[in-house]
């Protein structure tokens, strides 16, 4: 018999809920002491589609007193151990973002600021553009292409994907400024008087204008041409080439630099004017241009973050210009109500659909928009919010997913979700804001541990965390614990890599598409857009800890 627990813990006056696999009487005790403090008997069953468990659910939400816990039921359930506390989230807000220092690209980490994970500069020669490389051309023009983070756990780094991990920290900065205040990261520009968080995204904000071409289009990405093998960074001299330019990529560059432009001014206005000229430069590029699409050339293996549509990039570049560039509000309102019909969903934060994004700009401020903007887009975020929330409120592991949401990366699935009913739950009022609270903390529950897994897909925190990441960094500096956290991409039911296919059978349910392994990229690799999203989490839980909510 299993027990399921975030094994990172529970905030005392929010509900908590283990699950176990049979039913059963349990008693939750106390380490220190190794008391029994609370029992009961579980309530269940609950037939879970995404695992194929029939589970009974275990509540212990009386338990309000700090400690550290461990649940016992049956005759041979043991969770792993817990804690229940207001400061739950502090100490694995600081490591996920300290995660993006670690995935610096161009610079070396100093062990003063790395310790043991300290690692010499790497990828500083020089990049050439994709038809040079195709062509074999002698003697190429090459551009200074250095900066920005690893994408994840290759050393390829990507537009969409940089400026979605990039606008999530800035929207909780935006949004949450006291969870960020004093956050000191450690980092080489510690106590320089700009707050830690923008000195950690201006690394990447800075790579980013050097994918701007001259004409204001921006470029897909600056990989090789294929991944490097398991190597440390230092040690791969592959051609940096730069691909072509995409109108999803300048349409994420013009909105994120828009996003910058306005979060930087108070503290650089220079270079917040240098960001806002960038991102209308970019915007105009897009006017000039229809839909430009991005596919991998023949033999290229590195990421594609291929799409079909920019409509929604389009729709959050237009909602960030409209709260930046006043003298075109009119322009943007036109471009906005006309995107707002074609985008349906308004209500992702990923890479593939950024329209959340726009919600985001939207609703933290609506008095730029007029008419019938807000209530378009309020309604939308509540309607999705009310959808996922019925799902979470039925399934067994109360999780607001179904079988096809385990996606490649269904853990940034989860903390969008995560992120959604956060937003939803800022722009209602009363119980209904508190289910919403309830929703995104299941979430977070299900990353720490409460999985058919048993595991805390966050490197470092739990007692039983992910080991063993798809991270060449990680997986090739012979040190042992890896960097904690780092959140693992997660369960994938159509998994496709030659370590899951070995590992998993055939017919497993979805949400158990899962192995520990380093060859596993397709369930268990890290990007810098998987910890992202729980930074938004983590800063919005730092700041509502011991308010009224
Ligand atoms: O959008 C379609 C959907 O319409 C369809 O129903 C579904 C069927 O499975 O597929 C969806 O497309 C998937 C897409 O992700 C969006 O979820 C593709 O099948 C799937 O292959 C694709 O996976 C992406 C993967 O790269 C392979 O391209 C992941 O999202 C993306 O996170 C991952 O990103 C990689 C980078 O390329 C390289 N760096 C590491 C990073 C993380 O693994
Ligand atoms: O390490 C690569 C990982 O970052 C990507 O997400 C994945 C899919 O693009 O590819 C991984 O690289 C593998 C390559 O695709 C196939 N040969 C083995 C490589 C290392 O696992
Ligand atoms: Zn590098």
């Amino acid at each position: 018999m299993s027990i399921y627990v975030d094994q990172l813990g529970y905030l005392p006056k929010a509900p908590k809920i283990a699950v176990a696999t049979l039913p059963c009487r349990f008693q939750v005790i106390r380490v220190s002491d190794n008391m029994p403090v609370y029992e009961g008997k579980t309530s269940g069953p609950i037939d879970d589609p995404c695992s194929g468990d029939k589970v009974y659910q275990i509540d212990f939400s009386l338990l309000t007193e700090n400690g550290t816990y461990y649940i016992l039921g049956g005759n041979s359930g043991k969770s792993f151990e817990f804690r229940i506390g207001d400061d739950l989230y502090r100490e694995v807000f600081r490591d996920s973002i300290r995660c993006l220092y670690y995935q610096r690209c161009g610079i070396g980490l100093e062990e003063k600021n790395a310790g043991i994970y300290a690692r010499p500069v790497c990828h500083e020669e020089p990049a050439i553009l994709l038809e040079d490389y195709l062509h074999k051309t002698e003697d190429p023009k090459t551009f200074d292409m250095r900066g920005g983070w690893h994408d994840a756990g290759d050393y390829g780094r990507y537009t969409d994907p940089g400026a979605v991990a990039v606008a999530h920290l800035l929207y909780a900065y935006a949004l949450f400024p006291e969870s960020f205040r004093d956050l000191d990261l450690n980092i080489p520009e510690s106590g320089s008087g700009l707050p830690d968080i923008l000195s950690e995204c201006l690394y990447e904000l800075r790579w980013l204008l050097k994918m701007q071409d001259r004409d204001g289009g921006v470029f897909h990405k600056l990989t090789t041409f294929r991944h490097a093998e398991f190597i440390m960074p230092q040690d791969d001299h592959g051609q940096m080439i730069i691909f072509p330019k995409s109108s999803m990529a300048t349409a994420d560059f013009s909105a994120v630099m828009a996003l910058a432009s306005r979060v930087y001014r108070p503290f650089m206005p220079e270079f917040a004017e240098e960001m806002l000229s960038a991102a209308k430069r970019a915007y105009k590029w897009l006017h000039n241009h229809p839909f430009v699409g991005f596919q991998n050339p023949e033999g290229c293996d590195t990421g594609g973050y291929e799409m079909d549509t920019d409509i929604d990039n389009r729709l959050w570049a237009t909602a960030e210009m409209l709260r930046v560039d006043p003298a075109n509000t009119g322009e943007y309102l036109k471009e906005l109500e006309a995107l707002t019909e074609e985008v349906s969903s308004k209500f992702d934060f990923g890479w593939q659909d950024v329209s959340g994004l726009a919600s985001l700009a939207i609703l933290s401020d609506p008095k730029h928009t007029t008419g019938m903007l807000e209530p378009n887009y309020k309604a939308a975020v509540l309607s999705e919010a009310a959808r996922v929330s019925k799902i979470f409120r039925t399934s067994g592991y109360n999780l607001g997913m179904e079988p096809e949401d385990f996606i490649w990366g269904s853990n940034m699935r989860v903390l969008n979700r995560g992120m959604l009913f956060i937003l939803a739950s800022q722009i209602t009022k009363g119980n209904v804001r508190e289910k919403y609270f309830e929703a995104a903390m299941g979430h977070i529950h299900y990353l720490f541990g409460r999985n058919p897994m048993n595991i805390s897909y966050v490197t470092g925190y739990g007692k039983n965390p992910v080991r063993h990441p798809h991270n060449r960094v990680t997986e090739c500096d012979g040190i042992e614990p890896t960097i904690p956290g780092f959140v693992s991409g997660g369960p994938f039911r159509h998994f496709c890599d030659a370590a899951a296919e070995a590992m998993i059978p055939k017919g497993t349910a979805p949400m158990k598409c899962f192995i520990d392994d380093a060859g596993s990229y397709s369930t268990n690799e890290i990007t810098i857009y998987w910890n992202s999203p729980l930074i938004f989490i983590c800063a919005f839980l730092i700041f509502y800890t011991g308010r009224e909510f």
